[in-house]
């Protein structure tokens, strides 16, 4: 048996954290991981707060990397001891969205994640479900064989993890979402753990401007140290927007999750801009946008699930960023923490004190 922090119910304010939690059997196409390091996301929050959808009990986390322990018997290209990142869209390769190359929308796995448990409690039955059927925070999980991207050895674990999600989220929006050039002006809405990988992807694309909004202006040192040029806080945005770039930005990227946020991105987008939404806001909340501004400014507001990446290809090249100095994954990591400090991390993430907390499973 394992430790693993499981959700109970929406609403409540922390996981229980237990040490009677083991992994369903691998099948023939799944592998077994043991998880050395696993990231606090705010979507993990946003399980907690119900506004992402979730089969509960779950054990959450969803941004993890780890060793693999057991393959099962059709299993191919992977073997026990490789290190591997967890990939919480696995795509299946044969549907639609796999075939038109655009894995990221492949539903087949995640929707398993919602009809079948991938944890048992204690000597029962299979009956504790996990996040989009990854549930990092455990150190062990099952899951599909094409939910595991390997990566080399020497590339830490903690950093391997921030690899399956907060990383290819946030670079994969400028890269693939925005397929920026160089030279274009950029704003970020929302300069957390995903924004600043925003914010570092559009430095490594060339953008010339990249200015960084965060109400919280201890974010903003830290956005300019990964790559912003200029910051800014909602009361001053129109000044500085007035300053920087009166008619407006080409790509603006909203990285909040408030319907808010989505319409001050729209209102920072130029003539031909995109806002681009990488934010997961509570699908409650109503967009209001000036349809006459859309159509004649020629606007477009995008939303980009995972970066829209394709994680076999792009985490490679990830790592190929990082390892050439362009790409900084330290600084991203504010606390590193024992799975007993995990519910200390969630309530610290969510007074807007973190980027990037990783629990070390050792
Ligand atoms: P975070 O909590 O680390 O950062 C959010 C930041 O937004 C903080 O710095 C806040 O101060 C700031 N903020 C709050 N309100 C505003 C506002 N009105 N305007 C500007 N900034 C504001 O979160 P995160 O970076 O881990 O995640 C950000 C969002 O991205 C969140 O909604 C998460 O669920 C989503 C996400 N999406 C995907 C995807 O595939 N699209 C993947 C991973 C995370
Ligand atoms: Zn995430």
């Amino acid at each position: 048996m394992a430790r693993a922090a499981v959700l109970h119910a929406v609403g409540d304010k922390t996981l229980d954290l237990r040490d009677d939690i083991t992994p369903i059997d691998p099948g023939p196409d799944d592998v077994r991981v043991r998880i050395r390091a696993t990231g606090v996301c705010h979507s993990d929050l946003s399980v907690m707060t119900g506004v992402l959808p979730a089969t509960l009990p779950a054990v959450l986390g969803h941004e993890g990397a780890g060793e693999v322990v057991a393959v099962g018997d059709r299993v191919t290209g992977i073997r026990p001891g490789d290190h591997v990142v967890i990939n919480w869209t696995p795509n299946c390769g044969v549907c639609g969205y796999c075939d038109s190359g655009r894995p990221y929308l492949c539903t087949v796995f995640v929707g398993r994640a919602f009809r079948d448990a991938k944890f048992r409690q204690g000597d029962a039955d299979p009956g504790v479900y996990a996040m989009a059927g990854c549930g990092t925070f455990a150190e062990e999980i099952t899951v599909p064989r094409l939910g595991v991207i390997k990566i080399a050895d020497d590339v830490p674990f903690e950093y391997a993890a921030l690899l399956g999600c907060g990383l290819p989220t946030g670079l994969g929006a400028v890269f693939n979402t925005a397929a920026l050039r160089p030279g274009a002006t950029v704003a970020v809405v929302g300069a957390g753990g995903v924004g600043l990988s925003v914010i570092q992807g559009a430095r490594i694309a060339g953008a010339s401007t990249i200015l960084a909004v965060d109400p919280n202006t201890a974010k903003h040192p830290t956005a300019l140290d990964f790559g912003a040029t200029h910051t800014a806080t909602l009361d001053d945005l129109a000044d500085v927007k007035a300053e920087l770039a009166p008619r407006g930005f080409d790509h603006v990227f909203e990285v909040v999750g408030r319907a808010a946020a989505i319409e001050t991105a729209y209102g920072l987008a130029g003539r031909g801009g995109e806002v681009i939404v990488v934010g997961v806001a509570p699908g409650s909340e109503k967009v209001t946008l000036n349809p006459f501004q859309l159509v004649f400014d020629g606007k477009t507001v995008k939303g980009s699930l995972y970066g829209e990446c394709d994680l076999v290809r792009d985490v490679p090249r990830f790592v190929n960023l990082w390892r050439a100095g362009r790409l900084d994954i330290e600084r991203l990591i504010t606390r590193r923490i024992r799975f007993e400090e995990l519910n200390d991390a969630i309530a610290t993430l969510e007074r807007g004190e973190a980027i990037r907390q990783v629990v070390l499973f050792d």
